[in-house]
């Protein structure tokens, strides 16, 4: 079958993309490997999952009248919420008839006689189509680590990413959790309600903020949709994509009493969560600064964490900036360590040696346990578009070819994939901003460069390499202007053993992000070749 577009993914991306990609007229259709749509939200069903950007911004802004007509109930939506909304939405522009779901894509071949993409799923079906939108996700591609011994575990094991369909339950169970980023900060106090003993094995502290989640109230609902134009607006230009009321000064520029009563009003007031990453101008750049806010933070946790071992343990060390690695947003999780059947372990200095028939051993000590729980993250930004044998000109593989690291052109196109795009991946604000607006942001820039490219009458659209190069090399200047570098991050690809290490996100704001492909764009293109 040959049709104008083929989406792989049908998360936010993959479903907005279809959207646009119907609305311009196209025969489109949506490959998703899972049996429902959703993503991230399909796929991350553990206990405590819920956004860290708020629902009223981490949603579609395309339609006023869907913006009006859902009602969140919360200030940060649970996943089960999230996954209902973006039914409603496939339901609502009645898109679902053109999406395939149990369809896992094993390859695409560009095919340069034909100008076609050539594309085989894992079951053998084979489709063509003129462009190919890679709507994979940042963080589709879950990393189990590669334990000794889990086969012979008697206990169940499970990954947040894969978590079963039907829940689970822990009530009275002997759990050890294994890792401490968003997901584990989520699902910590939860399961430590059900659990006899829950011991999490901590490799890295991490920063987490309170997130302040309240429910809202039909009041407060109508009051925020009555802004909601005027919301969507700041949020286009504020650097994460999200209006957090950014301090414009830097520390230097206030006296001690003014940052102590920023920082508190940010971390108690002002709806927490990250605001606390816009408490100074130069907050990401100058370490004095971080490492103020850094000493704010460990001192939050030492006030909480009554038992000095464990607040020791959870206090992030002074090689991690503060926000360097993604920022957890948490309820109640520092409180959760003060309950006598929740402990932490340090990991880092009594490594992980192996899973046995009835827990996990460490170098010194053995936990025994009915469940264990993977928090363990993900393969990001390139995990998914590495897993397909994606092939460009003269066959030139991307595997190959990001085997340093990704590099591409506006973090949407990859010089020898013509007709190729990419939505919120490597090299654009992706994963460092409201990822929704940013997904939004690139399907309205692809389906302006398509219907160029229609009424100009051009089969193929290629990113020049130089073009790509200079895209690359800016991309790690403004990352070297910043803190991010120094954390060993996903971000970085530090999580995966053997991953190249390279700042994978244009760390430099959604507005300036936009203003370059813009101007990209009106100067008819510049850096792609439209043939
Ligand atoms: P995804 O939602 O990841 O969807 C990609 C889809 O592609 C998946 O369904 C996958 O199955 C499919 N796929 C991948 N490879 C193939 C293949 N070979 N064949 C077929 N299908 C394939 N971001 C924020 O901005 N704010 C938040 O609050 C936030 N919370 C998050 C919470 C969690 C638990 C996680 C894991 C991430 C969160 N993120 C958040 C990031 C989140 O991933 C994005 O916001 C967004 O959901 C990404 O949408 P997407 O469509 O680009 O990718
Ligand atoms: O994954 P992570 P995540 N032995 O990579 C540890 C989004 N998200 O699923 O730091 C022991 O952050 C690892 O240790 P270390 C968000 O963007 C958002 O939690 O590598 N430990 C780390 O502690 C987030 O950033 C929300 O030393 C091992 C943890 O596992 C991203 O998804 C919720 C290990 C992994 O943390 C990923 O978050 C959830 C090993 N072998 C996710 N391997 C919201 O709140 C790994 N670890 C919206």
């Amino acid at each position: 079958m040959q049709l104008d577009m083929l989406v792989v993914g049908a998360g936010f991306a993959g479903i907005y993309q279809l959207y646009k990609a119907r609305e311009a007229g196209m025969t489109v259709r949506v490959l998703e490997a899972g049996e429902g749509v959703g993503g991230t939200w399909f796929w991350n069903r553990y206990p405590g999952a819920r956004c860290d950007v708020e629902s009223l911004d981490y949603s579609y802004s395309f339609c006023r009248e869907l913006e009006e007509e859902w009602e969140w109930t919360e200030r940060y939506a649970t996943q089960s919420e999230i996954l209902s909304y973006i039914n409603h939405v496939v339901d609502r522009f009645d898109l679902r008839r053109d999406i395939q779901l149990n369809t896992r894509v094993a390859s695409a071949h560009f095919d340069e006689d034909r100008a076609l993409w050539s594309v085989r799923s894992e079951d053998g079906e084979h489709l063509e189509a003129k462009f190919l939108v890679m709507a994979t996700g940042q963080l589709s591609v879950p990393q189990k680590p590669d334990l000794h011994g889990l086969d012979d575990f008697k206990g169940q094991w499970y990954h947040s990413a894969r978590w079963p369909m039907e829940g689970v339950d822990f009530t009275g169970q002997r759990v050890v959790l294994i890792g401490t980023g968003s997901s584990g900060v989520q699902m910590t106090p939860i399961i430590a309600a059900q659990a006899s003993q829950l011991t999490v094995l901590q490799r890295t502290a991490n920063f987490s903020v309170p997130a302040h989640n309240v429910p809202f109230t039909p009041e407060s609902l109508k009051a925020a949709k009555a802004r909601y134009p005027e919301r969507r607006a700041m949020g286009r230009e504020a650097i994460t994509g999200v209006f957090l009321n950014a301090n414009t000064k830097t520390a230097a520029e206030m006296t001690e009493d003014e940052r102590i009563a920023e920082l508190e009003y940010r971390w108690k007031g002002a709806g927490g969560g990250f605001r606390m990453l816009r408490a100074f101008a130069d907050l990401m750049s100058n370490p004095q600064t971080n490492h103020l806010v850094a000493e704010f933070a460990r001192n939050k946790i030492r006030a909480v964490v009554k038992d000095p071992r464990k607040a020791e343990i959870l206090s992030p060390k002074g090689d991690l900036p503060f926000g360097a690695k993604r920022l957890c947003v948490d309820s109640n999780y520092y409180d959760t360590f003060n309950q006598n059947h929740v402990d932490i372990v340090d990991v880092a200095i009594d490594p992980i040696v192996e899973a046995t028939p009835s827990g996990i051993r460490t170098q010194t000590r053995e936990f025994a346990c009915d469940a264990i729980v993977f928090a363990t993250g993900f393969d990001a930004m390139t995990g998914a578009l590495k897993s397909i044998d994606i092939r460009g000109e003269r066959g030139i593989s991307l595997r190959d070819k990001w085997k340093d690291g990704p590099t591409s052109y506006l973090g949407i196109s990859i010089a020898g994939f013509p007709n190729l795009f990419v939505i919120a991946g490597p090299g654009s604000p992706s994963a460092l901003s409201n990822v929704v607006h940013s997904i939004e942001t690139h399907v309205d820039w692809i389906m302006r460069l398509l219907r160029t490219a229609q009424t100009r009458q051009v089969r193929r659209i290629a990113a020049l390499q130089e073009a790509e190069d200079g895209w690359v090399h800016r991309c790690v200047e403004e990352a070297n202007k910043t803190l991010y570098p120094k954390a060993k991050s996903w971000y970085m690809g530090s999580n995966i053993e053997g991953k190249p290490r390279v700042f994978m996100a244009f760390v430099s704001g959604v507005p300036l992000y936009r203003a370059l492909i813009e101007e990209v764009a009106s100067n008819n293109y510049q850096g792609f070749e439209l043939a």
